[in-house]
């Protein structure tokens, strides 16, 4: 049972209780351009605090960031909630209309960027109806946020708050209609850290994070940030593009002992080792979300690395991982049993709880889930059912507990009546020594019918062909049931994926 005293301000736990700990001399952040001490980090987040309130900054107003993983979004996130204020980490891969659309429905009162990203933001800014009263870039040349954190004291109150307050907020894209900003309350984070990171993962002091997902995204904010400092750790910070190389280099150089990725890299990771041979020795564990992990991925990382994988389900308005497997209790192709503090149910479609075996809306109760979205009434009332969150994935949790994905509920087809999962054709095909990554979606055939239509990208070299075609049907027909082998496929340079690795199979259904 976890208490929040009265007056409860999160960044108390997860920044100044260090200090009272004795970690100020210990590493907290270790990126490419250096180290960053628990003392210096909590100097710079009080510096931030003590800046956005001499910018004018109140409680409850909006701080936008589109800010890469480095030492100012700790400063940032944690110097807002210091002062009261509700950072907004952004997706830094969005496009000038996304970031215009989220200046306007955040009506936020600051807007802060890493200058990488300053053609898409400057622009969005500029279609926004909406302007924030503070413009600044964190880093880099001229007026800038780092430059200012030198003129503010390092000294800072928390502004008194409470468990339930509002505290930070993230935006999730669905598969239709604009983003939805997920409102999340102090309580969260300690929430998921202790009972997914510290209970679940084990993790532990000596441990050294290093999340391949960006820290802009609920894994990796998690996985990067929160969980680190919850148990005193040391997070690295990789803030370029997270690809087999980049990551590989990191581990080389920062020896972090848990390694957090998607299965889209691990498969890539895969595939490069094949030819390379990165020393992986710091790991003990790693973690998949944001994806089902297919059980083959699974057993050639653990055959090629001698590592485990554990595969969980989270979610942006639960925060993190609600379900996951262990260390030693683990189903490969399944995300493993609930994590603790969290509940669930698997409701057919008139609202009743399914039997083991049977595939259902997956809803979840937990204490790190969103109080609502943002300003969206009709999509709040549909997700936050009272204390349960509607996931929107459909899942069947068998006999001993354990839960298989079978696809988001709209991603879902009825092939001659019979519902099918996507992901398990997916995971068929990508059994195949040919493809690298497949997608699955339904489509109408002549007669009105839905069958299955594979999008396949090949591993390295592969032509594609008829004879590979014909080859693949074989393969699925050999694994799956008769009706679920794809009738169709496209050989494609790379899948549509969110920011976040998972495939965005409503814009393969409306591809010709
Ligand atoms: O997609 C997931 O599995 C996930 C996991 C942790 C946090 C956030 C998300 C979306």
């Amino acid at each position: 049972v976890l208490t929040f005293p009265d007056g409860f301000n999160v960044a108390t736990v997860f920044i100044d209780r260090h200090l009272a700990e004795g970690r100020a001399g210990k590493v907290a952040v270790r990126t490419a351009s250096g180290d960053t001490t628990y003392g210096e980090l909590a100097a710079g987040v009080n510096r931030c605090a003590n800046l956005l309130v001499a910018l004018g900054l109140s409680r409850g107003e909006r701080v936008l960031m589109v800010v890469k993983d480095s030492i100012e979004f700790f400063y940032l996130f944690w110097g807002a909630i210091k002062a009261g204020a509700v950072p907004v980490p952004l997706n830094t891969m969005l496009r000038a209309k996304d970031y215009a659309f989220m200046i306007a429905n955040a009506e936020c009162a600051a807007l802060v960027y890493s200058p990488e990203f300053a053609a898409e933001v400057e622009a969005g800014l500029a279609q926004s109806p909406h302007q924030p009263s503070v413009v600044l870039r964190a880093a880099g040349e001229g007026d800038t946020v780092a430059a200012r954190l030198a003129a503010q004291s390092d000294r800072f109150d928390a502004v008194p708050a409470s468990a339930e307050d509002d505290c930070f907020w993230l935006y999730s894209s669905g598969s239709t209609g604009n983003p939805k900003g997920a409102v999340h309350r102090h309580r969260d984070m300690v929430v998921s850290s202790e009972f997914y990171g510290v209970r679940t993962l084990g993790a532990g002091e000596d441990d050294v994070f290093f999340s391949a997902a960006k820290l802009f995204f609920a894994y990796g904010l998690g996985n990067g940030m929160t969980f680190p400092l919850w148990v005193g750790g040391t997070a690295v910070l990789l803030d370029a593009r997270p690809t087999p190389e980049s990551t590989f280099a990191t581990i080389e150089r920062f020896r972090p002992t848990l390694f957090f990725g998607v299965p889209t890299l691990y498969a890539a990771q895969l595939h490069a080792l094949e030819s390379a041979t990165p020393d992986l020795t710091a790991l003990r564990l790693c973690v998949s979300a944001g994806e089902a992990l297919p059980a083959d991925i699974l057993r050639r990382w653990r055959e090629r690395t001698g590592l485990m994988i554990l595969d969980g389900i989270g979610s942006t308005e639960a925060l993190h991982i609600f379900i996951s497997n262990r260390v030693d209790d683990c189903k490969p192709g399944s995300s493993g049993r609930l994590v603790e503090g969290y509940e669930a149910v698997i409701l057919d479609e008139a609202d009743r709880p399914q039997p083991a075996g049977e595939p259902g809306r997956l809803i979840i109760k937990g204490l790190s889930t969103a109080r609502c979205y943002w300003r969206s009434p009709e999509k709040t009332e549909t997700t936050m059912l009272g204390e349960w969150l509607n996931t929107g994935d459909t899942y069947y949790c068998d006999e001993d507990g354990f839960f298989f994905y079978c696809g988001r509920s709209d991603d879902m087809l009825k092939v001659g009546g019979i519902w099918c999962s996507p992901f398990e054709i997916e995971a068929a095909l990508i059994e195949h020594p040919s493809v690298l990554e497949a997608a699955v979606v339904g489509r109408s055939d002549g007669e009105g019918l839905v069958k299955p239509e594979a999008w396949i990208v090949l591993a390295g070299g592969v032509p594609a062909s008829t004879a590979l075609e014909a080859d693949l049907v074989v393969h699925c027909k050999s694994r799956l049931a008769p009706y679920k082998f794809p009738r169709k496929f496209h050989f494609v340079d790379e899948l549509p994926k969110t920011a976040t690795g998972k495939i965005q199979r409503f814009r393969l259904r409306i591809e010709e």
